[in-house]
């Protein structure tokens, strides 16, 4: 019983230790998915093509750890509404490389193909992104962001790549985040 205790103990640590940079407290800690980060974000104006050949808003999402992080099928969700975190359900799997990035095409064709395409669009005039994780018992919101209103010639992104300030930035689909 001692010996469980000890090991409970850093982990309640770690929990605290979150609940500093995230509004919302971790119940899911042992996922690696609670490393993603949202990370830039075009409402406006992209000249990002998709595989449809469609240039629609869309949200970069980074993988901060030299692990990759696997995606599951009905695990994550995305949302414009971060009191509705579960609008959109991711139905296949997907991988993000370390360090790497994916890109969240937000033009409300509602499938995942080649790229993943949510059931909504990003508001110019500003609006929220969020996502979700649930083991199938416990949710928790992993990320969320509100961005201000886009005049459709910069992003809206994190300087760095995964960093606490965001700014005004050169739109960089899956590269490396730059102002
Ligand atoms: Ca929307
Ligand atoms: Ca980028």
């Amino acid at each position: 019983m001692k010996k469980m205790f000890l090991l409970l103990l850093p982990a309640l640590m770690v929990a605290c230790s979150d609940d500093k940079d995230n509004s919302t407290t971790l119940v899911v800690a042992d996922s690696p998915i609670k490393n993603l980060k949202i990370n830039e974000i075009v409402a406006k104006g992209s000249e990002f093509e998709n595989e449809y050949g469609n240039t629609d808003d869309w949200v970069e999402i980074y993988n901060p750890t030299n692990e990759e992080i696997t995606l599951t099928a009905g695990n994550v969700y995305f949302s414009d509404n971060i009191s509705d975190p579960t609008k959109w359900e991711l139905s296949a799997d997907v991988k993000i490389a370390p360090n790497g990035y994916l890109i969240v095409c937000c033009d409300d064709s509602n499938c995942v193909k080649t790229q993943i395409h949510t059931n909504f669009k990003l508001t110019a005039d500003g609006e929220e992104f969020s996502i979700y994780y649930t083991d199938g018992t416990n949710g928790q919101t992993v990320d969320q962001v509100a961005f201000p209103a886009q005049d459709g010639t910069k992003s809206y992104g994190r300087i760095l790549d995964g960093g606490e300030t965001w700014d005004w930035l050169t739109p960089t689909p899956l590269m490396n985040n730059q102002q």
